[in-house]
């Protein structure tokens, strides 16, 4: 019973909301899971509404209520097979999502046990996205398989199993002598490539699709129709073996020795698993998979690290849930729900309105996020979005944040849908959205967000790199009536500057000479920084390679810009209507009054004659001294361009430690491959 007096502290309102939508979430979500075998949400999504739980009932344990989904063990299995009670229950895994959280761990069960001054061995697996079997094998033959259930009661789907060629039907018992019945666990897991295809033909068939491999493997594994499951290829990697009535360390001393032993006895253990002598080595091995595991022709979500020594695994022995002495170590969750608070509209400097979804923030991919681009009106009717909705945003990589759906079950009645509005939310000018067109742009050419946009964009790095002048100070220019237009910048003095907030003469001087500077960037960077639509820094080195002078590139006609390699009808018919707009020419101009260049210099010797020029790289492993992002920047600068994977259109494999699946796929193809003192080697020919 929850009290509020002015003894204990008032939980306030949104707290306990939060609990109750997160419990009706993950009820609504495990019922579609387990009871209709039809998921509304991806796993990783349902493991961190499942946290968040449990994070606020231990802040506030007057919340907790018996019928939580917190207090439950497990989910009941279906009734379709025979339920089975394991002989040891099959214990889930305490989750742990980054490094930090490893260590704590680390520092729990060592303060347990008496480990001596040595520090313990971990053993490092890959903890595979399927589902866990238990197989019991009697005088070595294969007579049961049943899934995990909830721990305690599995189903017994020997048939089933019986279709997984992974699985042997009888163990090589040469190692272990007078053994009657032996007990194996593992992973039973779809290969991505079975499971696109079950979807390809499932969305064929008119059937709803898995919404991931793991599900897939369930969905499959519980299966009555056993022909079915021959189809889908399962595979198995076997973790743990037990032989009732005998302790683990009569088998073997490690999980070390028990995986080899498994592997010996004809079962498939992952090769990718590492005996570890510190937490710093359980560390690498976890960042080095980050990536690794992507190129891994099966889901795998995270790293299991177990301490291998039996001994200190039977002296910490298990908590009502999780095992103490292993840990699953997850990768961080790139889906996660959050509620939509307001929809808003940002103007870019090419006066596109993008709606912005404001968002409650949330976790993701190791970033906290709250804003996400719902990208154009069309996109957000396809979503019917709400402000008010549960959604679920993504985040992969260095692509910003986006909403994936709408949990729409959970949409309450005052939610409110969006509506694009008539008129730009800075100038107040009418927008306009043109036949095809998905985006909705304001056209006023002096509105203060297009302008905004345009300065930011000269400034930037890879344009006219003027240092020192921020988001805020342009905001300020332009709101003031200081700036125009990005050739006032060159009319700027230090006085005029000093009039602006938070301005003192040594910024102010800073400033006027890092503008007076930026007139010596080449013709190449100026065309990049006049942020001509399709014309990025790549683009624009193509363009003043072909026309080393602004005249030469205002006066071709569209086909012949289109003659430059890399150059396609949609940019160059961009440049050629950009030339031709009277007040383009009149910033032209200006520019050139004030000094900024519109010559390439030297041309002969600039990159037409590079070797990176046309070529395609592609990037692999750690390199050295510069991460993969510089990598790449300087051959797009030098005129190469960078591309994920490798194929028989791959000129330069660059490579670093630890190459993975991209090496040998280079090796087989016979490309070239450099290492990064031959890379910087070959930029350094290119000035
Ligand atoms: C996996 C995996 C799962 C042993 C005791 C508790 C967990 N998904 O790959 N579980 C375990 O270990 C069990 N190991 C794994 N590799």
């Amino acid at each position: 019973m929850l009290i509020e007096n002015d003894v204990m502290e008032p939980i306030n309102l949104e707290v306990k909301q939060r609990v109750q939508e997160l419990r009706q979430l993950i009820q609504r979500a495990s019922y579609a899971y387990y009871a209709v075998d039809s998921p509304i949400m991806e796993d990783a999504v349902y493991d961190q509404l499942y946290r968040e739980l449990q994070q606020l009932e231990t802040e506030y344990s007057e919340l907790v209520t018996p019928d939580s989904p917190t207090q439950r063990v497990g989910e009941k299995p279906a009734t379709q097979f025979t339920s089975v009670r394991h002989n040891i229950p099959l214990y889930s895994l305490e989750n742990a999502f980054n490094v930090e959280e490893l260590k704590a761990w680390d520092r729990r069960w060592g303060r347990h046990v008496e480990t001596g001054a040595t520090s313990p061995e971990y053993v490092c697996e890959l903890k595979i996205d399927g589902s866990a079997l238990a197989l019991t094998y009697e005088n070595g033959i294969l007579i049961r398989g049943t899934t995990r259930g909830d721990g305690v009661m599995g189903e017994d789907i020997t048939q089933n199993v019986r279709t997984i060629r992974s699985i042997p039907l009888r163990l090589h018992l040469e190692e272990l002598e007078n053994v009657e019945r032996i007990e194996v666990r593992g992973e039973a897991f779809l290969p991505l490539d079975v499971f696109k295809q079950i979807n390809l033909e499932r969305q064929k068939a008119g059937e709803a699709v898995f919404a991931n491999p793991r599900n897939a493997v369930a969905g499959t594994l519980r299966q009555l129709d056993s022909r079915i499951v021959t189809q889908r290829r399962l595979d198995f990697f076997a973790y743990t073996l037990h032989i009732p009535g005998r302790d683990d360390a009569s088998i073997a001393n490690t999980q070390w020795e028990a995986l080899e032993l498994l592997q010996k006895m004809g079962l498939r253990v992952n090769p990718n698993r590492k005996l570890c002598s510190s937490l710093d080595e359980v560390a690498e091995y976890y960042e080095y998979w980050d990536t690794e595991r992507l190129n891994l022709p099966y889901m795998t979500d995270g790293v299991v690290v177990k301490l291998n020594s039996f001994k200190l695994q039977e002296q910490l022995g298990f908590t009502q849930k999780f095992p103490r002495w292993a840990i699953a170590l997850k990768y961080a969750a790139e889906e996660a729900p959050t509620r939509v608070e307001n929809i808003a509209v940002n103007v870019g400097r090419t006066g596109a309105l993008t709606p912005l979804a404001e968002m409650r923030p949330v976790q993701l991919a190791g970033t906290t996020v709250s804003r996400a681009t719902l990208h154009n009106s069309d996109r957000i009717t396809q979503l019917d979005i709400r402000i008010g909705d549960t959604v679920i945003v993504r985040k992969a990589g260095e692509i910003i944040p986006e909403v994936l759906r709408v949990l729409t079950e959970l949409r309450p009645a005052e939610a409110i849908p969006f509506v694009m509005p008539t008129h730009c939310p800075v100038c107040s000018q009418p927008v306009v959205r043109e036949m095809g067109e998905a985006v909705t742009r304001c056209v006023n050419a002096s509105c203060a967000a297009i302008l905004k946009g345009a300065i930011e964009h000269w400034v930037s790095r890879d344009a006219l790199d003027i240092r020192g002048m921020g988001e805020k100070l342009v905001h300020q220019l332009v709101d003031k009536g200081v700036v125009h237009s990005v050739a006032d910048l060159y009319d700027l003095t230090e006085d005029k500057l000093c009039a602006l907030d938070r301005m003192g003469t040594k910024l102010a001087q800073k400033l006027v000479e890092a503008i007076a500077q930026s007139k010596n960037q080449p013709w190449s960077r100026v065309l990049y920084g006049l942020g001509i639509r399709h014309v990025g820094s790549v683009n624009a080195q193509l363009l003043t390679e072909k026309f080393p002078t602004v005249e030469q590139l205002a006066e071709v006609n569209q086909a012949n810009i289109e003659t430059v390699y890399g150059i396609g009808a949609e940019i160059a018919q961009s440049v050629h209507q950009w030339f031709s707009v009277d007040a383009n020419q009149t910033l032209i101009s200006r520019l050139k009054a004030v000094g900024l260049q519109f010559v390439q210099e030297n041309v002969e010797t600039q990159n037409l004659a590079s070797p990176f020029t046309g070529k395609i790289f592609v990037i692999t492993g750690t390199l050295p001294s510069l991460t993969r992002d510089e990598a790449k920047t300087l051959i797009q600068k030098a005129g190469g361009k960078v591309t994920d994977s490798v194929s028989k259109k791959t000129d330069f494999l660059v490579v670093g430690e630890d190459a993975g699946s991209k090496l040998a796929k280079a090796e087989e193809l016979g490309i070239t491959q450099l290492n990064e003192p031959q890379l910087l080697e070959m930029l350094a020919t290119v000035e």
